[in-house]
């Protein structure tokens, strides 16, 4: 990250880690947007600027963690119900980049696969998900239900493509390869840099 930057700041304990170190560099003109409540609080105690992503239509940047990263660069997020965000803010950098350390990596990804869900039609959505079962946590800040997915994911792709096609799911925790530019692992004090995912 450099000064003048447009910047997506992730969610998580991952996350709860860069942004003082962020903090630290004292970058100039950063316009940083958040992806959940939390990290939007703890940035702007830290003296991170944050706006809502309303005004910025691209970001330079956007960093986050994730649940799981198979070797495909498949990701799994949504730990921290907040993958919808996540997935808009990833989407909308120029470069994603995701810091994991090494117990995220798998070599298949398994269950649960979080899900967003709208309130209307709940129980159709749920039936179309099926085996899911809806988080007891609040509802994410745009109003949607967490749930989790609970059956098969050994073809990622057909299953984002099958929730991708229930008009009741605002978004799920599958990230495909494409997305992300960066994987950063942690293994004690070593850093592995894998680059880049897309076909
Ligand atoms: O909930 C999320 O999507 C988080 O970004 C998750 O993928 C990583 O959370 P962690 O850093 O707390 O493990």
């Amino acid at each position: 990250v450099t000064s003048g930057q447009t910047v997506g700041l992730g969610t998580g304990s991952t996350v709860a880690h860069l942004l003082p170190a962020l903090a630290e560099r004292g970058l100039t003109d950063l316009r940083c947007v958040a992806t959940s409540p939390a990290t939007a609080a703890r940035a702007q105690e830290l003296g991170i600027p944050v706006e809502p992503f309303e005004r910025l239509a691209r970001l330079d940047v956007a960093i986050d963690g994730a649940d799981q990263v198979d070797p495909a660069g498949w990701l799994v997020k949504g730990g921290g119900g907040a993958h919808t965000r996540e997935k808009i803010v990833a989407a909308a950098a120029d470069r994603f980049i995701v810091i994991a350390d090494h117990t995220k990596l798998v070599d298949k990804l398994k269950p649960p696969i979080p899900l967003e869900l709208l309130a209307f039609g709940l129980p159709a959505t749920l039936q179309n998900v099926n085996p899911a079962k809806l988080r007891d946590v609040p509802n994410s800040p745009d109003g949607g239900l967490i749930a989790d997915y609970q059956g098969n994911v050994s073809d990622p792709q057909e299953l984002a493509t099958r929730f991708d096609q229930v008009p009741g799911v605002v978004d799920h925790g599958l990230f495909p390869p494409a997305l992300t530019s960066d994987v950063l692992i942690a293994r004690g004090e070593e850093v592995e840099h894998r680059t880049p995912f897309s076909d």
